[in-house]
């Protein structure tokens, strides 16, 4: 059973639960600063999975054996789960990709490719993850599309003065957004732009990849059409995400993959299609994938999804207290109070990736990089920053090892 903590979360106790922190890296007990790139698993997610191999599994809706029945069983349920996840109104509108960056192609091509031509305007923001603004960008340009994007004011959050000028540009007919900015950790104002999206007749799409499994989310509140996130981010298997969309919009677009499992009828003529969410489920699912990420939404809704919040918000202001003391420190984004637990920064003068191999020799393990935010970095004006993320098993001595750490590599090579 997961551990459980209503208000406030234990982290030094949910650790246990976490294999990977058993072992040590260089000699030094793993500080691993990097779940936004992905988070480890525990025990009872790994269990699940073994335990689904070991006594459940088959492919699903195949069989007309037992086996086959509790798997497609174990599947399903692992979809209600992640439905009610996001307070979806019906499982059906729940489809299982191999994660966010296939959840958006898919919107990107099975709605926008028919849906988008000249005149008409596809809006991202300077804050996207390449996965959902490379999709947009592509698609506008294939099918004659405006494609533009919201630019950010000095604390990396979004400047929702320039919709008015935006909406100028033609007829705007997607806005895609991230809901929590893996760069920066900003929590952008995805109900806002849902609203204005709509009132120009367009489609609000969700890259809830980062806020999934830190902030709690609501499809109906948000008002959005879509909304797209990866498992292994929520303590759950790699390999497998989700796509929410609304029944109306999904029911009139074409499948993206073609094959097995997705179609009603074949014939040498003609092809339909099956039923939702079967529709966009071609071939073999990630089967024991989807499971195991079923396990991992049970496990962070034990945790609970406001304690997590919470827990990373104490960690960022310990953090930010401490970081600013680091000579040379550059932090980038907006104040905690409207942020995930997310830091990006530069120490002057030493390149992100020496920074990140210094802090390795202790054990201390964070990202360098562009984080696929070539147009954030451009509008921060670095090539990289060094980054450190936070989730429920992060405890503050992590945090302390990584100051500790910087004022090492600000020593050696600054
Ligand atoms: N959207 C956001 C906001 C992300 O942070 C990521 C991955 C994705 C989409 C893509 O998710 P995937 O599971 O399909 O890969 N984020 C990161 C990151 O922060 N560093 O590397 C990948």
């Amino acid at each position: 059973m997961a551990v459980t903590a209503k208000t406030k979360l234990d982290a030094a106790k949910l650790r246990a639960d976490f294999p990977i922190f058993g072992q040590e890296i260089r000699g030094k007990p793993l500080a691993y600063l990097d779940s936004a790139v992905s988070t480890h698993k525990p025990r009872q997610v790994l269990d699940k999975l073994r335990t689904f191999y070991e006594t459940s599994y088959a492919n699903v809706h195949r069989g007309v054996y037992t086996l086959s029945e509790i798997a497609t069983a174990e599947y399903e349920g692992a979809r209600e789960k992640v439905a009610q996840f996001v307070n979806a109104p019906d499982a059906r509108e729940l489809i299982f990709t191999r994660g966010a960056t296939e959840s958006i192609n898919l919107v990107a091509y099975a709605w926008g490719l028919d849906n988008l031509g000249p005149g008409d305007v596809v809006v991202v923001t300077e804050l996207e993850h390449h996965s959902n603004f490379v999709p947009w960008q592509y698609i506008a340009k294939r099918t004659g599309a405006t494609f533009t994007a919201i630019p950010l004011d000095e604390h990396g959050e979004l400047r929702l003065d320039t919709l008015d000028e935006i909406k100028r540009l033609g007829n705007v007919k997607v806005v895609a957004n991230n809901f929590v900015s893996n760069a920066l950790g900003t929590i952008n104002p995805v109900e806002r732009l849902a609203a204005w999206a709509h009132e120009q007749g367009a489609i609000m799409v969700v890259d809830a990849a980062q806020a999934a499994p830190h902030h709690a989310i609501d499809v109906q509140q948000l008002d959005c059409d879509f909304l797209a996130f990866s498992s292994h981010k929520m303590c759950g298997p790699t390999s497998v995400g989700a796509l929410w969309g609304r029944a109306s919009l999904l029911e009139t677009m074409a499948p993206f993959n073609l094959g097995g499992h997705m179609i009603r009828s074949v014939t040498l003529d003609e092809t339909t299609w099956g039923q939702l969410p079967y529709k966009f489920e071609a071939g073999t699912q990630p089967i024991a994938e989807a499971v195991g990420f079923g396990a991992a939404v049970d496990y962070v809704t034990d945790v609970g999804i406001g304690a997590i919040e919470e827990h990373e918000r104490e960690l960022l202001v310990y953090a930010l207290d401490r970081l600013v003391d680091v000579p040379g420190f550059v932090g980038y984004g907006p104040p905690p109070d409207r942020r995930a637990g997310i830091i990006s920064f530069n120490i002057e003068g030493i390149h992100p990736h020496d920074v990140a191999q210094v802090l390795d020799m202790d054990g201390v393990a964070i990202r360098a990089g562009h984080h696929c935010c070539q147009p954030l970095m451009a509008k921060l004006g670095v090539a990289a920053t060094n980054r450190a993320s936070f989730y429920l098993y992060t405890i503050s001595e992590e945090i302390d090892r990584l100051v500790a750490g910087l004022r090492k590599a600000h020593k050696l090579l600054a």
